[in-house]
């Protein structure tokens, strides 16, 4: 059915036999003006003013998902973005539903990642007064300093150019959030049908290619050639590029061995010879060139400096598409700033010919430690403890996920998240998603909502026990929609551990425990989903093949030992200390 059929069309003296206007309105010029643009999935929650907007959508063919809470729509809007190089969109309602979205559009700003939060809003004449209406906010002001661009249409002949400015904002250049204010009374705004659909605007090369300087392709050929003991880090920026063969070409091309950041695991296979993954400190310490490919030197790289680095110089060659990144920890000798693909292109033409791969004693001395932190590893992934430690719960998942190369690994927590990015193996680009910059927590349901949504592939979501709880109710949207999504909650009774007692000897517990044996399978059961409950890493293993199988949702409750934790996983250092407390 075509979108004109369905708005109000007038028929204007019929009788005397003039000609009938076709009428379009502002509900359907933004359903046109996205599906115009490839735009065929949202992620809401509805309610005034955009429940019938959701209700047309659906309509005029569009796979409308509901959540039950906005946060979740956004996480899940802005990992499809991360997933598609599309603009993943989240719709909400006003004020509180916008407020809710805010979090996520913030968090794929951070994290670089394509995202349009559209939330109906009150009408600006009673807002700027501020005479109270349902809901009301000034919600532009609000979003603008969170995200890259915010836009509000106020005219429904300006609603194709609205939508065509918030995805090439959203797309191009770094990626990043958009917000687009659209107020109720805009969608009920008429228009002539014909000029309607004249005024939307299809996005000509949304995220165009930036070719590099040609000098400084050579800079960075410079510093990699004099290089004697070069390393390669790969952050979720060169995943997000979809330049995966480029990237493995360059980096089997130069002989340099890699480290991938957490969601760049898999965009060369984590066996690869060449990955310095399980040697990290080793390959940090001792480098004397490194090149950032799409990683930004920020906490998750010590910016660059400090123990983790060593005392060795370094020079640092940065592909970023954001020239303001450069330098904005150290000096970066060899900025190349352009799209990945084309940058790493650039590269890989320049070595032709006399391109030596570097010095043995590098490579062989980080192999040789790979090898060792590898096999000092595996007896304990091997482990059947009960009550389960990490290690034996997630040697059998690393399994699993090993037999399973296109399912996608979802992960969140605290050791949980810890543990499983340096246990689990990844073997193809864009597998692993997890807690990104922020090192965030809620975002496990959300993600694998979309995951499961855009790719069609089965989804494995490992979860600490509190991470599973910020984003837990989405688990009726799993069973609603019947996704192939097994979440798998580390159950260790609370934050970190599940052991914390309350040194004041009163009845509240401790601020990091929750309750005991909770039995987050049966929340499952409650919708539909399937429950199981495992004590032993046989039963796990059983449990997740079963429902990996099955491809349909289930939930299994993983008793994990409640003292196996430490605090803030591996990164407990960043606590501040107290000199009065902790004597
Ligand atoms: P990680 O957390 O994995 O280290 P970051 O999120 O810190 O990765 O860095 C990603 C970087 O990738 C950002 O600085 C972003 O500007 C950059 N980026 C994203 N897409 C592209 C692209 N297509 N070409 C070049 N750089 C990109
Ligand atoms: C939005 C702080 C970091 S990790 C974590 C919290 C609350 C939960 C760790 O417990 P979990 O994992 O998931 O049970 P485990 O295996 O160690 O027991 N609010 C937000 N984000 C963050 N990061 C926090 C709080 C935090
Ligand atoms: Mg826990």
């Amino acid at each position: 059915m075509s979108t004109t059929a369905t708005a109000q069309s007038i028929d204007e003296n019929l009788d005397e036999g003039t000609e009938s206007q076709e009428l379009t309105d502002g509900f359907h010029l933004i359903i046109d003006a996205l599906k115009l643009n490839d735009i065929n999935t949202i992620y809401n929650v509805p309610g005034i003013p955009i429940t019938d907007l959701g209700r047309y959508m659906q309509a005029e063919g569009l796979r409308v998902l509901s959540f039950r809470h906005e946060q979740h729509a956004g996480y899940a809007a802005a990992i499809a973005g991360y997933l598609t190089k599309k603009p993943g969109v989240c719709l909400t309602v006003s004020a509180p539903g916008f407020l809710n979205g805010l979090t996520a559009l913030a968090h794929a700003t951070t994290n670089c990642f394509p995202m349009i939060l559209i939330s109906g809003s009150s009408e600006r004449e009673v807002v700027d007064l501020m005479q109270g209406d349902y809901e009301e906010m000034d919600q532009l002001a609000i979003a603008k300093p969170l995200c890259k661009a915010a836009y509000r249409v106020l005219h429904a002949e300006d609603i194709g150019t609205g939508i065509a400015r918030a995805i090439r904002s959203a797309v191009s250049g770094r990626p990043g959030g958009v917000y687009l204010d659209l107020p109720a009374q805009l969608m009920g705004q008429t228009m002539d049908a014909a000029a309607g659909a004249k005024s939307l605007i299809k996005v000509i090369d949304p995220a165009p290619r930036q070719l590099p300087a040609p000098e400084a392709v050579d800079r960075a050929l410079d510093v990699l050639k004099s290089a004697k003991r070069p390393l390669i880090i790969l952050g979720k920026g060169a995943a997000y590029a979809q330049a995966d063969d480029e990237i493995r070409a360059l980096v089997e091309k130069s002989g340099i061995p890699y480290l991938p950041m957490s969601m760049a695991k898999g965009l060369l296979p984590d066996t690869h010879p060449q990955s310095a993954g399980p040697a990290r400190s080793l390959a940090l310490k001792e480098s004397d060139a490194v090149m950032l490919i799409g990683a930004r030197l920020n906490w998750l790289l010590s910016h660059g400096k400090g123990k983790a680095w060593g005392t060795q110089p370094k020079k640092f060659i940065q592909i970023d598409i954001e020239p303001k990144e450069m330098d904005s920890n150290l000096e970066i000798v060899a900025p190349l700033v352009g799209d990945i693909g084309s940058c790493v292109s650039a590269l890989l033409a320049g070595m032709d010919g006399d391109w030596k791969a570097p010095p043995s004693e590098w490579t062989e001395a980080i192999k040789a430690k790979v090898e060792t932190n590898v096999s000092r590893m595996a007896p304990r992934l091997q482990n059947n403890n009960v009550p389960m430690d990490f290690h034996g719960a997630l040697g059998v998942l690393r399994t699993i996920i090993g037999e399973r190369p296109d399912a996608i690994l979802v992960n969140e927590g605290a050791n949980t998240l810890d543990f499983a990015r340096s246990i689990i193996d990844m073997s193809k680009p864009r597998k692993r998603l997890d807690v990104g910059t922020w090192g965030v927590m809620g975002i496990g349901m959300g993600q694998a909502i979309a995951a499961a949504v855009e790719t069609g592939h089965p989804v494995l979501a490992i979860e600490g026990d509190s991470a599973f709880g910020f984003s837990g109710m989405e688990i009726e949207t799993i069973c609603r929609y019947k996704l192939p999504i097994c979440v798998v909650v580390f159950n260790n009774g609370g934050i970190y551990r599940g052991t914390d007692v309350n040194p004041t000897g009163g009845d509240d517990v401790a601020p990091t425990v929750f309750v005991k044996d909770a039995r987050y399978d049966k929340m499952m059961e409650a919708f539909g989903g399937k429950g199981y409950y495992a004590t032993s890493p046989d039963e796990l293993k059983q449990a997740v093949n079963e429902a990996m199988d099955s491809g349909k949702p289930a939930l299994v409750n993983a008793v994990i030992d409640e003292n196996a934790g430490t605090e803030s996983g591996r990164i407990g250092n960043l606590n501040p200390q107290s000199v009065v407390a902790k004597k």
